[in-house]
């Protein structure tokens, strides 16, 4: 626990949830606010129950928005996942559903005016140093959170959140495929080491002895198959330029199979210790992208659309997520579109 209290926006950000706070509002010191961030979420603790936490890493996150002095970009977002069960919160990764708050947020806290029935927000991810633009409904300059569009994994209809990327491909490793390679074998498993947007490892899930249609339970309970991948996450990190990543929720790990519904590819993700009960925004737009890398394991199962703007669709535990990739002549990914939504949960004060 910590003596601190800040205001705070709770709110759902496509299919994950968390406290979203103005960076003045939080201390300075690093320490200072991370020891207020476990606070605020209970952590650690596994089901987090003297905090704000949802018991799960995808409901135990944090956004921090400034508005930004940078040419062309309205706010600055810095991502911080607040590990669950560990005292731990980093800024080691980025998040694509918790940036789709990130807009309805800034223009909530007047750090960016409305124009007219739609915003378009310009977002400075700090964790990956690249640039993301929202579109935010703002009829009558109020955000709207109602609407028609559905995403899977969320209940109910809501106002759309269109999210588009470009140039995001090394983000943390440097490069899209940090060893140079299309392919490496790992432990006996090849693996496609991707990072366009998220750091990942995607691998065939026959090839570690699954299906790849498994739910999340299951795989959540399949304690010999978590180590078999987790080994692969700790000798794969530093060929990532990651590090040491044993305290790190980078890489994630992506087992992909054929599609089932008609969709491009299926994955099943663990990130890294969870099975995600959906797929995370840039991890989709990562394994979409390995989709398309000749001789990669992701390229064996997928089906991959013609043409220069794909729409590719990444089947998950529980539906699908659609992702735009444009490729140029060279069939280089330069640009990936989704679609989220958000809502807004909670507006106060939250102490930590
Ligand atoms: O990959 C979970 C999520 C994410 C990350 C995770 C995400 C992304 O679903 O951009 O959105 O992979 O830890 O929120």
């Amino acid at each position: 626990m910590s003596d601190f209290s800040a205001p705070c926006m709770w709110m759902r950000g496509g299919t994950s949830k968390g406290g979203y706070f103005l960076k003045d509002d939080l201390p300075a010191d690093t320490a200072a606010r991370d020891a207020f961030l476990l606070g605020m979420m209970g952590s650690p603790d596994p089901v987090q129950i003297d905090g704000m936490g949802g018991a799960d890493p995808l409901t135990s996150k944090v956004a921090v928005v400034s508005k930004s002095t940078r040419e062309g970009i309205d706010v600055d977002y810095l991502f911080l996942q607040v590990f669950v069960d560990q005292a731990i919160v980093t800024d080691a990764q980025n998040c694509g559903n918790i940036l789709a708050g990130v807009g309805p947020f800034a223009i909530e806290r007047g750090l960016v005016a409305a124009t007219g029935d739609e915003t378009r927000v310009a977002i400075f991810m700090e964790n990956t140093g690249q640039v993301a633009v929202a579109t935010v409904a703002t009829p009558g300059g109020k955000v709207k959170y109602h609407g028609d569009a559905a995403i899977d994994g969320v209940p109910g209809r809501h106002a759309p959140v269109p999210l588009e990327f470009r140039d995001t491909a090394g983000s943390s490793c440097g490069a899209l495929l940090p060893t140079g390679n299309a392919v490496d074998v790992v432990n006996g498993v090849a693996v496609t080491l991707i990072d366009n947007g998220m750091p990942c490892v995607v691998m065939k899930a026959a090839d570690l002895g699954i299906t790849g249609y498994e739910d999340r339970d299951w795989l959540d309970n399949a304690t010999d198959l978590k180590a078999q991948i987790e080994a692969i996450r700790l000798i794969v990190g530093p060929m990532m330029n990651l590090g040491d990543v044993k305290d790190k929720s980078v890489p994630k790990m992506m087992l992909v199979a054929p599609p089932k519904h008609g969709g491009a590819v299926t994955v099943r993700s663990f990130i890294p210790h969870r099975a995600h009960a959906t797929i995370g925004v840039l991890g989709a737009v990562s394994v979409a992208t390995a989709c398309l890398i000749a001789g990669s394991p992701a390229a064996e199962v997928a089906q991959v659309p013609e043409g220069q703007r794909k729409l590719l669709s990444v089947e998950h535990p529980t539906g699908e997520m659609s992702c735009v990739l444009e490729v140029d002549d060279s069939g280089e990914v330069v640009s990936a579109a989704l679609l989220r939504t958000a809502r807004k949960l909670m507006d106060g004060v939250v102490f930590g």
